[in-house]
């Protein structure tokens, strides 16, 4: 069949116009329509099968429709989805068990996106400054970090240093210092009386999977013990397992005062995200002070939960470490004029091309033509996030499409 013929029996052209019509247009995909996924691969709407290397950033690290949080899924939602926090349900005690052994954090606040997560410790944190540390009520600040991505509320978007997320949605909440990401120096400068927290993704997804410097993570635990001034990662797409390490912060031996986990924590079924801390934060929250109306469901409970022994059960983590690791030296090696850095941890892999290279979208698309799915982030950065299932088998042969493309410089070659 001729490249037109193909085109013309395309099923995907009708999907994408219909989109465009009726849809707003605040984000511009790649032309892939996907009606499957399983593992670590999609098919689209003409049955073509991909890897899937961005792995809804990180959201399906268990791999698409794992069998045992959709068996979870199936049995709860025949019995209780959502019954507000008027009630408890029989669910939600067990998340918090199982949450709170695997992260040594002594309570859960339960929400649904990461976004909530983060405003939920922002809250926190604020009410911890006035309540424990007796900064004058409306004062409290919390410093955060050139590149930084938190999600997308006004709140957030209003310490964000991207132009973009911020322009036109104005005007924006006070209370935080933007100071560049791995200067632990400013950060000291930045921390006065009025400081609560600190607010820091250990590795940033966003800005192009930007490691720190080494340390810097437990600079910043020594600043904040010594200010007395709360740490607070932000482990939604670094966390449960993404660096090779149940937690990114675990690289750094660091323990943080607030843990704050989306994403992957449901598997990508269903939006699960939560606030970790121990009692000194989190008694601050008084019944009927914060909450969402889905926040704490016996649904999305019991999925986390699937989700999370699947996990450990599959030792997920530590595939995310020996393949990341045979991914990197494999990476170390690679010959091609257009790559500037590699850089990441585990399955987490940010390949930074030169300007010159002409942008790294090109590239993904050459990459889709090649069967592997993965997205461009800040225009220049490839990023590579498959679902911790991998088999080394199935790695190299990703790599030896990423190769094969960046060796061609992302052309027709490639
Ligand atoms: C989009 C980015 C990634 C996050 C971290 C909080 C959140 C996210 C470290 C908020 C969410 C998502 C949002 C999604 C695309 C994706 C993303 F490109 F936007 F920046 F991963 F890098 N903290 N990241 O990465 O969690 O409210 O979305 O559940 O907005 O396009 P959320």
């Amino acid at each position: 069949m001729s490249r037109s013929d193909t085109e013309a029996a395309s099923r995907t052209p009708a999907f994408l116009e219909r989109e465009h019509r009726l849809g707003a247009h605040n984000y511009h995909p790649l032309p892939i329509v996907i009606e499957r996924a399983e593992g670590v691969f999609v098919w689209d709407v003409d049955g073509r099968r991909y890897y899937d290397c961005l792995a809804a950033y990180s959201a399906v690290n268990q791999g698409h429709c794992h069998p045992r949080i959709l068996a979870a899924l199936q049995r709860q939602a025949q019995r209780a989805t959502l019954v507000s926090r008027a009630f408890h349900n029989d669910q939600l005690g067990r998340f918090y068990e199982v949450l709170t052994r695997l992260t040594g954090f002594g309570r859960v606040l339960p929400m649904n996106t990461g976004a909530e997560a983060v405003e939920t410790a922002i809250k926190a944190a604020r009410k911890w400054g006035y309540t424990q540390k007796g900064i004058a009520d409306g004062q409290a600040e919390i410093v955060v970090f050139d590149g930084n991505f938190h999600g997308r509320t006004t709140t957030i978007v209003g310490f964000s240093a991207e132009e973009q997320y911020r322009r036109g949605f104005g005007p924006f909440a006070p209370g935080f210092r933007r100071v560049p990401y791995g200067d632990a120096g400013a950060v000291a400068a930045a921390i006065t009386e009025r400081t609560c927290a600190v607010l820091v993704e250990p590795i940033q997804g966003e800005a192009g999977i930007v490691v720190p410097p080494a340390g810097f993570l437990r600079e910043l635990r020594a600043l904040c013990d010594r200010e007395r001034v709360l740490l607070m990662a932000d482990e939604i797409q670094s966390g449960l397992g993404r660096t090779g390490r149940m937690f990114c912060c675990e690289h750094d031996g660091v323990r943080p005062d607030v843990l704050i986990l989306g994403k992957a924590l449901s598997g990508g079924f269903y939006p699960v995200s939560a606030m970790l801390a121990d009692d000194a934060v989190m008694d601050v929250f008084r019944p009927g002070d914060h909450g969402s109306t889905y926040g704490g469901n016996p649904l999305g409970a019991a999925v986390a939960v699937a989700a999370l022994e699947a996990l450990v059960d599959e030792r997920m983590v530590e595939n995310a470490a020996t393949l990341g690791a045979r991914a990197f030296a494999r990476l170390a090696g690679l010959r091609a004029p257009v790559v500037k850095d590699v850089r990441g941890k585990g399955l987490w892999i940010g390949i930074e091309l030169h300007a010159s290279a002409g942008g790294a979208r090109r590239f993904c698309e050459r990459l889709l033509q090649r069967g592997v799915l993965c997205k461009e982030t800040h225009d220049h950065v490839i990023r590579l996030a498959p679902p911790l299932v991998i088999t080394a088998a199935q790695l190299d042969e990703v790599l030896d499409a990423v190769e094969a493309v960046l060796r061609a410089g992302g052309t027709d070659r490639g």
